[in-house]
């Protein structure tokens, strides 16, 4: 598309607090450059000692171990998915709507939830595995969007790594969850209707002409400023509107509605680009670092969604150290999310 310039001056976002505008969930972050350089007197996290043995009798996510509701997984070599023993979404549950006025509703939410352990080694997380392994866990993804998708009732599939005792991980055995349910939840259905408005405007999905300003410039944005990686099918970026001091991005350079559209190339390139994107942030502050990541995509709703372009975001919560993190507290709770160090400083240290 053509890019415009609005005014004279991008530059002016490396010095003075401004708000940057998110397309996608169409929200605001407030950026205060100029606060990155104040004394840190704040909380400072003690690191767990990290001596995990390849296999721990205790852990219900190992394999042959038996799990906390007295079932025993299998001795499984290589990714294993099972039901979440306690899942927050049953699908048993009936149909009902309850209203009372304009002011009191709720609807009963049927769904399902999964467990993914992507290796049988306790010791291990993605960016230690290798990227055939990882590309098990990315196929293991495209079968359970298929298969959950497929259930009449289900309309979204959330897939989802929580990994880190600081982001309430409740185990460290690698793993992530996948809830797939009735409704869009939230976040989700924000990006559907931002996605939906710029295909009926422009006939273009819109993280496609923001990849391409993102690598090849436009008036006012420095091409590749933001960007950490790319590999012959995906690119990584710290996005411009980022919330988090690390957050990022991984997505295809062709537009897929939904995983299960990437070639057999292009599952070894999401694998290969989820290595290489957590293999920098373990290297930025030497830790294993926390997250929550995950995939957004099309609705399992059997409508087409050509606005879709599924994509991996990445929400790390450590801001200058392994022991010192970014809380989203005061202000952002009442108002709108801050950062202080700028996304372009955050994507040219990641690229350190
Ligand atoms: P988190 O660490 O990201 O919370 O994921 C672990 C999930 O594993 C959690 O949702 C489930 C929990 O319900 N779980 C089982 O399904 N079986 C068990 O024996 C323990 C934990």
């Amino acid at each position: 598309m053509d890019f415009e310039l609005c005014t004279d001056d991008f530059a002016l976002l490396k010095d003075y607090p401004h708000r940057r505008y998110n397309p996608l969930t169409d929200s605001w972050v407030l950026v205060s450059p100029h606060r990155a350089k104040r004394p840190w007197q704040g909380q400072v996290e003690k690191l767990a000692p990290d001596t995990r043995p390849a296999h721990d009798p205790d852990c219900y996510l190992c394999a042959g171990n038996v799990r906390a509701n007295g079932e025993q997984n299998p001795p499984y070599e290589d990714v294993y998915v099972f039901d979440n023993d306690f899942a927050s979404l049953l699908e048993d549950t009936p149909s009902a709507e309850l209203q009372t006025g304009d002011l009191f509703l709720a609807r009963l939410e049927r769904g399902v939830g999964r467990v993914i352990c992507f290796s049988p080694r306790h010791d291990l997380t993605i960016p230690d595995m290798e990227v055939t392994a990882i590309r098990k866990v990315v196929d293991a993804w495209v079968t359970e969007y298929e298969v959950l998708g497929a259930k009449s009732f289900v309309n979204y599939v959330q897939i989802f790594e929580n990994k880190g005792a600081v982001m309430g991980c409740s185990n460290p055995h690698p793993h992530g969850q996948i809830w797939a349910q009735e409704s869009i939840p939230d976040e989700p259905l924000k990006k559907q209707r931002a996605q939906l408005k710029y295909w009926d405007m422009h006939g273009k999905t819109l993280l496609s002409d923001y990849l391409d300003a993102e690598l090849n410039g436009a008036p006012g944005v420095t091409a590749r400023e933001r960007v950490l990686f790319e590999n012959e099918h995906f690119v990584a970026l710290v996005p411009f509107w980022a919330v988090w001091p690390f957050e990022a991005m991984i997505i295809p350079k062709r537009p897929m509605a939904r995983i299960s559209e990437m070639t057999d190339a292009e599952r070894d390139g999401l694998a290969d680009a989820y290595k290489q994107l957590t293999v920098r942030y373990d290297a930025l502050f030497q830790t294993s670092f926390p997250y929550s990541a995950g995939i957004h995509q099309a609705p399992t709703d059997d409508i087409d969604h050509p606005e879709w372009h599924f994509h991996m975001v990445f929400y790390p919560p450590l801001l200058r150290s392994a022991t010192v993190k970014k809380f989203m507290v005061g202000y952002e709770m009442l108002a709108n999310p801050q950062r202080d160090i700028t996304p372009e400083k955050a994507a040219e240290l990641l690229r350190g």
